[in-house]
């Protein structure tokens, strides 16, 4: 690590979705003892810190994205001392783990809510946001992103409460200062257990809009852009910074859907003091805003990494991620997954997501290249926001199935959910017993096993990428410059730090291209290639499809 510079800024993180991770007992779900057990596996990959998803006690209405209880394990994952034993033997390897947030809504089992829907002058009461009806309809127009609308009438009360997910996921009140105690409370328990921080779930939601009027136009087809601009986000932030992260120097990354390229600062200022990172949403999201499948553009692609590079500026950071546990699998979505493109271009997508000046995210399988699986009916699909989908679109007649499953068998979220594909035996090695999702066909040939004895992997790609990072502080600190920003298919810039200046060369198409460096550069020396090496010296250089480099600049 460099003197001055904080760890995270320099680290190479994978997700790790526990339920699909490695099941270690034969039930078909992935758990904490499956963790340790592959930790050999990030070891040898190179990775420094672990984000798990949800691992919390939980009815899993959303995988564990509502909790019943923020201070125990998910029984089906294990015990509190499963956990402690993989935390123990995570460190042991230099590794860091980062928790999952969950504390914009809670599980509507959390006993807060149970207490809270009981009567109207519980205690509790306030822990939640409740409103009387509007004409005997909801209070307001907001829509819940899992379907239907964010309010649930509950009749013990007479009262809606509002929940941004699904109907089991109660927004938690953040203007009570309870509430705000209680969850600094309960991220100190864990940080004294020794973990490095979290990652925070839709942590910009956590303020609401003073009086909840309703959504005007357009604002109710993406209302995340509103939820986001709560009066009070950053107040209650600096708070928890104050309050926890300060004190405890604990890395926070925080998911901010609804937040624009332009806010990004206002979030990961250092001298804000709120939090370390977040995740913005536009370069993930290009090809599907919601549901539905769209066409882009690499210029667009450039255009939002140039844009989010630029107001990181001087004082703040950025995350770089093409894919997590809400969207699909990194290479279906971005690069080409037909057999004779898919590892060419996963190793590509790769290349460009390790030479950022951002923490970069691996999501897991996506170091192998794992893919879409391939959908095709409705009974597949286990998440809830298809099941809300399905619900408001095609049983209200607004789309047809046909339809609505074209676009899910490239847009689901169950597509990065399948188990990691470990093996080519049965259920991808990934489970004695019958995995709780189906693990994708291909693992015959995709599999982690047959990777690490292959030297040209995807795998093993990854690995040389994360490797070049730790010695070149350029790849994390250099500032960047995109070359040739209205190229269609050529993806060129540059990454200086001090005197050293590196080239990374992306071919994000198939067909071979000779190409002439902008700006009078030529190419030095190679230090990866996946496709022709060129000369050094050489001012043109022969990019063969998915074509992937990083070069020493030599000034011609
Ligand atoms: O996700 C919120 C989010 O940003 C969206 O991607 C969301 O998952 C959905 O796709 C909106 O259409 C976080 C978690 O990452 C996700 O798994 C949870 O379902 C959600 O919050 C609720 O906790
Ligand atoms: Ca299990």
């Amino acid at each position: 690590m460099t003197q001055g510079t904080p760890w995270w800024k320099e680290a190479v993180v994978y997700q790790i979705y526990p339920r699909s991770f490695m099941d270690s007992n034969g039930d078909g779900i992935g758990d904490l003892n499956g963790i340790t057990a592959r930790l050999d596996h990030l070891q040898e990959l190179g990775i420094d810190t672990v984000w798990l998803s949800p691992h919390f006690d939980s009815p899993n209405a959303d995988n564990g994205y509502d909790i019943r209880d923020y201070r125990k394990v998910m029984a089906e994952f294990g015990t509190m001392d499963d956990f402690d034993r993989m935390l123990a033997a995570m460190n042991e390897r230099g590794i860091r783990l980062v928790l999952d947030l969950v504390v914009n809504h809670s599980s509507d089992q959390h006993e807060w809510f149970v207490q809270s829907r009981s009567s109207r002058d519980n205690p509790y009461r306030d822990h939640y946001i409740w409103r009387d009806g509007r004409d005997g309809g909801p209070p307001n127009n907001y829509p819940a992103f899992f379907g239907g609308s964010a309010w649930e009438y509950d009749g013990a009360t007479d009262q809606w409460y509002l929940h941004y997910f699904a109907k089991e996921q109660p927004d938690l009140n953040w203007e009570n200062p309870t509430v705000r105690a209680e969850v600094y409370d309960l991220m100190k328990f864990w940080l004294d257990k020794g973990v490095a921080g979290f990652r925070m779930d839709v942590i910009a939601f956590i303020s609401k809009q003073p009086g909840l009027p309703d959504l005007m136009g357009d604002e109710r087809f993406r209302p995340q852009y509103v939820y986001a601009r709560g009066p009070r986000v950053h107040e209650f932030l600096h708070e928890m910074h104050t309050e926890v992260l300060g004190p405890y120097d604990a890395v926070s990354i925080g998911e901010a859907f609804g937040v624009e390229v332009a806010d990004i600062a206002k979030f990961t200022d250092v001298d804000r003091e709120e939090l370390s990172m977040i995740f913005q949403f536009d370069l993930v999201r290009l090809g599907h805003p919601h549901w539905r499948q769209q066409s882009f553009t690499w210029p667009e692609f450039k255009r939002i990494v140039a844009d989010t590079d630029a107001v990181a500026g001087a004082s703040g950071w950025n995350t770089s991620f093409l894919a997590n546990h809400d969207n699909p699998r990194m290479v279906s979505q971005f690069g080409d997954d037909r057999p004779e493109w898919r590892e060419r271009s996963a190793k590509a997508l790769a290349t460009w997501n390790l030479t950022q000046r951002a923490t970069p995210f691996i999501y897991q399988g996506d170091e192998i290249g794992m893919t879409n699986y391939p959908f095709t009916s409705i009974e597949q699909y286990d998440d809830v926001e298809v099941r809300g989908l399905w619900r408001g679109l095609v049983e209200t007649g607004k789309v047809s199935a046909e339809e609505l499953l074209a676009n899910l068998a490239q847009t689901s979220r169950d597509h990065s959910r399948t188990p990691v594909q470990w093996t080519a035996d049965a259920h991808g090695g990934f489970t004695t017993g019958t995995p709780w999702l189906a693990v994708n066909p291909n693992h015959t040939s995709i599999n982690a096993e047959s990777q690490r004895d292959d030297p040209d992997s995807v795998f093993h790609h990854h690995r040389a990428l994360i490797a070049l990072r730790r010695s070149h502080r350029a790849l994390v600190h250099g500032a960047y410059r995109d070359l040739d920003p209205e190229h269609p298919y050529v993806y060129a810039y540059t990454r200086t730090l001090d005197d050293e200046t590196l080239l990374v060369l992306l071919h994000l198409g198939t067909e071979t291209h000779e190409y002439t460096l902008p700006h009078g550069l030529r190419v030095g020396d190679t230090l990866i290639a996946c496709g022709r090496v060129p000369e050094p010296g050489a001012a043109t250089v022969t990019l063969e499809g998915w074509h992937s480099s990083i070069h020493v600049v030599s000034h011609g």
